[in-house]
């Protein structure tokens, strides 16, 4: 990282957010469109690598793991897509339970800690099938952490369940969670949320939940114990403001999580002209990113409520999809927007860059730019194909290890819930050491 003061090109516009930053205050929209606007580019990563190194000292997480995408089959037709297939299009697949299974026996040979399952809306799976896949994998590999089906997925089991009822809608999320959750699930990732803006979302992937229910989701997961994570799907239609507006509903709805969770907070008023009305999201303010602040465990969790461990900034990868077209967002971008995520999420103890979406290389890049962890092994995914690979997107522990020790960090393997494995070959076990500072 170069030295502020060694740099001739810094921006003394950002002297006021430096301020605020080493104080760990929260930053308004305001301050995340001069942190955007800027051509000082050096100094946004700069503070967001300060917040990541008091967060997280030298440590860069990874996990083995294994994606598993049960089915690309999907009533829905959002134009970034270019996974989902038609139920009769060619290169459609469904999974047996057989096939799960087979993948959830491998995964544990291979020493994975998770297996982080989703797919499309199938127009014609019925419910069953769900909890019987968490269920067939919590037989054949008990230690396996289930992290499965995005919002998006949740809400349309709870329609096929038929216990969805629009003027309850949180009543019928609870149910579908709570049976998942009896059968072995054991944490929701953060996809589907793309960006929350009803502009955006009539543009891009209209038929989707929008952002209030896919709040609800979260909102139940964590009163439920669960944990979850968030993503920003950006850089296709959306502008940069809307997707600061997205990153403050996260942060406030993290501040309810947090407070479910016994985090005091202090009344700041600032929020975007309109947002708690439109949200319903009002609580105190919560950060984690002042000097001692302390960061929730799973054991809070377990004990009190759920709360979000990671925001994954998600680059649009054109190639494939209905808006091939658009150019993508570029490096630069994808850096900027990751260090803002950093910046503005103050309540938010991870920021992930999916090396998948993002290519190794970047990652490192990444981590010195606001991310303390670039996801896993992965070894089969579907949704993005970066620089034309096929499904098969494998990598192993050792080259993700060589990556963040040569970009100046020490590799933690994590499991899900970020607790610090101690592992010999594919046999492993959580490590009673804490985190090096
Ligand atoms: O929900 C789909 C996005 C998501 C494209 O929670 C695309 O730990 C870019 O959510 N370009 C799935 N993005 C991935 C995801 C995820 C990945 C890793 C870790 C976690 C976590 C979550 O990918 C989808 C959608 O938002 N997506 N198509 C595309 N063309």
């Amino acid at each position: 990282m170069i030295a502020a003061q060694s740099r001739t090109n810094t921006d003394p516009s950002l002297d006021s957010i430096r301020d605020a930053v080493v104080a760990g205050d929260r930053l308004t929209l305001e301050q995340g469109d001069a942190l955007y606007r800027t051509s000082d580019i050096w100094t946004v990563i700069e503070l967001a690598d300060l917040v990541r190194r008091r967060l997280h000292g030298r440590a860069g997480y990874y996990n083995v793991n294994r994606h598993l995408n049960y089915s690309n089959v999907c009533a829905l037709s959002c134009s970034f897509c270019e996974f989902r297939r038609s139920k009769d299009e060619g290169g459609a697949y469904t999974r047996d339970l057989d096939y799960v299974r087979q993948q959830a026996i491998e995964a544990v040979e291979l020493g994975a800690t998770e297996m982080h399952i989703v797919g499309g809306l199938h127009p014609y799976l019925p419910w069953s099938y769900y909890p019987e896949m968490v269920s067939a994998i919590r037989e054949v590999a008990p230690t396996l952490h289930i992290k499965a089906f995005t919002a998006v997925e949740v809400v349309h089991l709870a329609k096929i369940a038929k216990v969805y009822k629009s003027a309850d809608r949180q009543a019928g999320i609870r149910w579908v969670l709570s049976e998942l959750k009896q059968a072995g699930l054991g944490s929701l990732p953060g996809g589907g949320a793309e960006v929350f803006d009803d502009r955006v979302h009539d543009a891009a992937y209209k038929g989707k939940i929008r952002s209030d229910v896919w709040l609800d989701v979260h909102l139940v997961a964590h009163e439920l114990g669960l944990n979850t994570n968030a993503t920003i799907l950006y850089g296709h239609v959306d502008q940069r403001r809307e997707r600061l507006v997205h990153m403050e509903i996260l942060r406030r709805a993290q501040d309810q999580a947090l407070a479910r969770m016994g985090y005091a907070g202090e009344a700041q008023g600032f929020t975007e002209p309109g947002l708690a009305a439109t949200t319903g999201l009002s609580a105190p303010v919560i950060t984690l990113t002042r000097p001692g602040s302390m960061l929730p465990t799973p054991e809070m969790a377990q004990q009190t409520a759920g709360y979000f461990q990671t925001i994954t900034p998600l680059p649009f990868f054109p190639d494939g999809s209905p808006l091939e077209a658009l150019p993508g967002p570029t490096g630069l971008e994808n850096l900027r927007t990751l260090a803002i995520a950093r910046l503005m999420l103050d309540n938010f103890p991870h920021v992930k860059a999916f090396w998948i979406m993002q290519t190794l290389a970047m990652a490192q890049l990444m981590l010195q730019s606001g991310a303390d962890d670039i996801d896993g092994t992965v070894v089969w995914y579907d949704i993005t194909k970066v620089g034309g690979a096929g499904t098969h997107q494998e990598t192993t522990a050792w080259q993700l290890t060589q990556a963040i020790r040569e970009a100046g960090f020490e590799p933690i393997e994590r499991d899900t819930l970020y607790r610090p494995v101690t592992r010999d070959g594919s046999q492993w076990s959580l490590a009673e050491t804490a985190t090096p500072a």
